[in-house]
């Protein structure tokens, strides 16, 4: 099982420039920066991920020696991991349920996001959850664990987040993808679900179909079963 070394920061620019700060200077798989705040905290392509305190910011150094292509498979992993920590602490009846690629959404509303970063030998593996404080600003709906009401703070999230990771890292490295990707599924809307897709100025809608054995999206488009690698996802 993965053993990780937590160091923590009061406020940094973006807990993933940290990470791979110190994993250029040779820090090991695990070592992982926790930051109460982030002042240019971001999202993929360079979108912003407001990051104001209360709300959980972590980056992981993981060092998994994967062959190409096989990076995107950590994001499901960190996905089903930031659901099962959140379930956790939600009242019984609200569960965490998931969107491709790797968003986690309570109540419809986005509560995480999970950001990839590889370089050469390293993958950073960013995420941050809204604990307490709903940014502002938005113009689609977000949640937080403690507005869905649940009980948390900062610090018990991060714990039982990295406890739920480990344990999904290690189904994922004993057992590959396959049961991430099954488990992934059953969080995920049902096969049919109507998905209008983003990708840079092209929408396209259709019915999820499912996960390929690679973290593809399949969706059945007018043009028949489509294969989607990267792009936003709306549902309904
Ligand atoms: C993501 O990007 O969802 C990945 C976000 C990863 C954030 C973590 S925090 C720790 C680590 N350090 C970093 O610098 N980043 C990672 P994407 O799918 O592109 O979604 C970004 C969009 O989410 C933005 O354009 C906003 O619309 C929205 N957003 C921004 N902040 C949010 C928040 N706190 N909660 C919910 N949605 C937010």
């Amino acid at each position: 099982m993965i053993v990780f070394d937590v160091r923590h920061y009061d406020q940094v620019g973006s807990t993933n420039d940290e990470a791979l700060r110190l994993a250029r200077e040779g820090a090991g798989h695990g070592t992982a920066v926790h930051a109460d705040e982030q002042t240019d905290g971001r999202g993929r392509l360079s979108r912003r991920w407001l990051s104001p305190p209360g709300n959980l910011y972590l980056s992981i150094i993981l060092r998994l020696d994967l062959p190409p292509g096989r990076g995107v498979e950590i994001g499901f992993v960190a996905a089903l991991a930031v659901a099962d920590a959140i379930d956790a602490m939600l009242p019984r009846q609200v569960h965490a349920t998931l969107k491709w690629p790797n968003d986690v959404l309570v109540n419809d509303g986005k509560i995480s996001g999970i950001l990839l970063e590889q370089t050469d030998d390293v993958l950073i593996l960013g995420i941050g959850v809204n604990v307490l404080h709903p940014p502002s600003g938005l113009s689609y709906k977000v949640s937080t664990i403690v507005g869905s009401g649940g009980l948390a703070t900062v610090d018990g999230t991060l714990s039982r987040l990295l406890t739920a990771l480990a344990s999904w890292l290690d189904v994922w490295e004993h057992n590959g993808f396959d049961p991430v990707r099954t488990a992934w599924l059953a969080r995920a809307h049902p096969p049919g679900t109507l998905l209008r897709l983003t990708i840079g100025e092209r929408m396209t809608e259709g019915r999820f179909v499912g996960l390929a054995p690679d973290g593809a999206l399949i969706v059945e488009t007018e043009d028949g079963p489509t294969r989607f690698v990267a792009g936003d996802v709306g549902v309904g």
